[in-house]
């Protein structure tokens, strides 16, 4: 049986026992001060308000019985997977493996890399260490999800305009239909999360669909 949820640009009806909420990179690094979102020459603090809904939601989901998946972006400790482009972006002193208050920046198993723990994953969660911006990127969440039966997908996280943003366009452009809760995803620019929800939704849905953690928690209530 489906549960519709209201959004943009049209309700979607999605099948519980197909979906499967995806949490993009509610990492220290992004969140908190001292890590890559502040070295990028952000304000980490404009992510916070997605925090809450977006906990509100894994709970729901968790109670409904949707697997909830959660993503790191974040490289090997020896960098083998850090393209040079990718650092030549980086301000000098503050790349990718240098020290930080939270260890060394991005880096897989130092604290900042890490999930925030409101958002912590439960034991037995899935979680994707990526090198790129969108999940699926050198990664086996694809294989994890079909061999689940996912086939419509609930994405949030951060920043909505780049991994979120990035993962969205990969997911669609692999047949899965895409739900994304606004307000459970965060930007470093106001205007960028607006306009980025907004690209989704266009276009008659060109990318998927835009919705609340409010109306999917209703929805599945
Ligand atoms: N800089 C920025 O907005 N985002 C990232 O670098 N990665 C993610 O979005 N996770």
């Amino acid at each position: 049986m489906s549960v519709t949820v209201d959004a943009q640009p049209a309700p979607v009806a999605l099948d519980p026992a197909a979906t499967a909420l995806l949490v993009i990179d509610m990492q220290r690094d992004f969140l908190e001060p001292g890590g890559f979102g502040e070295s990028l020459g952000n304000d980490v603090s404009l992510l916070r308000a997605c925090v809450e809904p977006c906990g509100r939601l894994m709970q729901a989901m968790r109670a409904a019985g949707v697997p909830v998946l959660h993503t790191r972006e974040g490289h090997r400790p020896g960098l083998e997977d850090v393209h040079p482009e990718k650092q030549a972006r980086c301000a000098p002193g503050r790349k990718i493996g240098d020290a930080g208050p939270m260890g060394r920046i991005l880096v897989r198993g130092e604290a900042g890399h890490d999930i925030i723990e409101e958002l912590y994953p439960l034991p037995g969660e899935v979680v994707i260490d990526k090198p790129g911006k969108g999940a699926f990127f050198a990664t086996d969440l694809d294989l994890l999800l079909r061999s689940a039966g996912v086939r419509d997908l609930i994405v949030c996280g951060v920043t909505t305009e780049v991994c979120v943003h990035t993962t969205v366009r990969e997911a669609n452009d692999r047949g899965y239909r895409v739900l994304v809760p606004g307000d459970c995803c965060g930007s470093y620019f106001e205007e960028f999360h607006k306009v980025g929800l907004a690209m989704i939704s266009a276009q008659g849905g060109i990318f998927g669909a835009v919705t609340t953690a409010d109306a999917i928690i209703e929805a599945f209530g």
